[in-house]
């Protein structure tokens, strides 16, 4: 029986990322970013993703680069609020793509045309009666700050982004009221390229580099926050991370404990110093035992602790279960944020594990541990659609996954979790981060586009955006 109810003002709506929807990569003076030398294609992007040594360069000969065009919202903006609208989002979660607004990264000043085009997405979305969920850096490093600077190992890419903060700060002030820093922060450990603007060398040498990097973007958040709750009294702005609960994969302490190191080294340490302000203990311990010495300057730490944020925004997509002697067991497949294979759930076309009740664990857990409101601003299901002779598409499996989740948030409410809103994943099909194909579909809007980069770029609504219609409409009801 149900007992949970959404509360009255729910930000319901839909997320995306600049680099993923937008294209019109050379547009507007925009400059070259990260995503723009990311190939498409599962094997070729998770290759890079995950192996040392990328270069960043574009390499047509050998590649695709599907985000080039993406699915084109840079000319077609107006057509898919106007769709966002119908479907009665409240909100629409989307990011500023740095290189807009700094071609290069390193400019004193901004780029007007990119200024001006988030002025007219966000009159588009204001005309509607939707409010922009921006997040600042969604893996849209400029490129010229990776090669030229080591993305955020140099402590001058800090003055690069404090600029641009003030500049869509002071633009955008009366436009947008939530904000947030970095996409999926504590993602830089296992996507270092996306996360953290560099590619690893060699892997022994992974973990100085990372958190150094990780420190130059904890006080460059700091600083954002800061600047925002100047600039922008009545906004609020919040910290971004992949949460994904850690079960032990049996009771034996030993596995207990690990699961509960990597939950906290994963999971935790970012939120900890974002949130609480300070470099949790654990991770001090970690850093003494294995000679990690970080250059933290005069002020740093002091900043740190005043630049708290205001709420956590958080994807969630799957659980990871973890042994501490995995030699036995197989991997969870294809989730690039490791663990074991868990015995009783299913997984996604993409070996994503499928576990609503993880999500109201995680929103248990993260309320538990920090007492500030909480935002789930992804969550999903990527998988193949099919379009019906007659153009419908059934996705009732995405309709399950979906309700099943919104089924979790709703028991979380109950719990007691002070939850602002559910922003799901690619309300409108994109280009996959992590495998950088099309076929990989998360919308609730079916766009024509392929991984051979064939298709109209057409817009069809699917089976899931009638029934999310009335899922807003009901405000969580009618499920
Ligand atoms: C998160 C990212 C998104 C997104 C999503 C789904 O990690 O913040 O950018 O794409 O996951 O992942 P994928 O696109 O790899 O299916």
């Amino acid at each position: 029986m149900k007992t949970y109810q959404f509360p009255k003002g729910f930000l319901w709506g839909g997320a995306t990322a600049a680099n993923q929807i937008e294209g019109g990569f050379h547009e507007g003076n925009k400059g070259l970013n990260i995503a723009d030398v990311l190939p498409g294609g599962k094997e070729e992007r998770l290759n890079i993703l995950q192996s040392p040594g990328f270069q960043f360069e574009i390499d047509r000969e050998k590649y695709s680069y599907p985000n080039h065009e993406a699915i084109d919202f840079y000319h077609r903006y107006k057509e898919d609020i106007a769709l966002f609208a119908e479907m009665g989002f409240k909100v629409f979660r989307m990011s500023i793509a740095w290189t807009r607004i700094f071609p290069n990264g390193d400019e004193r000043e901004p780029n007007e045309d990119g200024l001006s085009f988030y002025d007219r997405v966000f009159d588009e979305l204001q005309k509607h009666g939707i409010e922009p969920v921006v997040t600042i850096s969604h893996y849209e490093m400029p490129l010229n700050l990776v090669k030229e600077y080591g993305g955020w190992r140099s402590r001058e890419v800090i003055t690069f982004f404090e600029r641009y903060v003030n500049a869509i700060f002071h633009r955008f002030k009366d436009k947008v009221k939530y904000w947030m820093t970095f996409n999926e922060i504590n993602s830089g450990f296992v996507m270092p390229i996306q996360g953290l603007g560099f590619s690893i060398q060699k892997e022994e040498d992974k973990y100085q580099p990372t958190f150094q990097a990780f420190h130059h973007q904890f006080v460059a958040s700091a600083i954002a926050v800061k600047a925002c709750h100047d600039i922008i009294p009545d906004a609020q702005i919040g910290c971004m991370i992949l949460y994904a609960p850690v079960y032990a994969y049996d009771a034996n302490p030993e596995n207990v404990m690990y699961a509960l190191q990597e939950e906290r080294f994963f999971n935790y340490f970012c939120a900890d110093v974002q949130v609480r302000g300070k470099y949790p203990a654990f991770i001090n311990r970690y850093f003494k035992e294995h000679n990690i010495e970080l250059d933290i300057r005069d002020g740093d730490l002091e900043l740190i602790e005043e630049g708290t944020v205001d709420y956590i925004g958080f994807s969630y997509y799957m659980s990871r279960t973890e042994k501490k002697d995995k030699s036995d067991l197989n991997t969870a497949e294809g989730n690039i944020i490791g663990g074991v294979k868990n015995p009783f759930l299913k997984a996604s076309d993409w070996g994503w594990e499928i576990d609503p009740i993880g999500l109201r664990i995680s929103l248990n857990q993260l309320y538990d541990r920090y007492q500030v409101p909480l935002f789930v601003v992804e969550n999903g299901l990527g998988a193949y659609d099919k379009v019906e002779e007659d153009g419908s598409i059934e996705d009732d499996y995405r309709i399950e996954y979906l309700r099943d989740h919104i089924k979790a948030m709703g028991e979380a409410i109950e719990d007691g979790v002070d939850l602002m809103g559910y922003t799901s994943w690619g309300c409108i099909d994109l280009v996959s981060a992590s495998s950088g194909q099309f076929s990989k579909r998360y919308g609730y809007i079916y766009v024509d586009k392929h991984d051979d980069g064939s298709g109209t770029l057409e817009r069809k609504k699917k089976k899931s955006f009638y029934w999310y219609q009335e899922v807003i409409a009901s405000n969580g009801e009618k499920l």
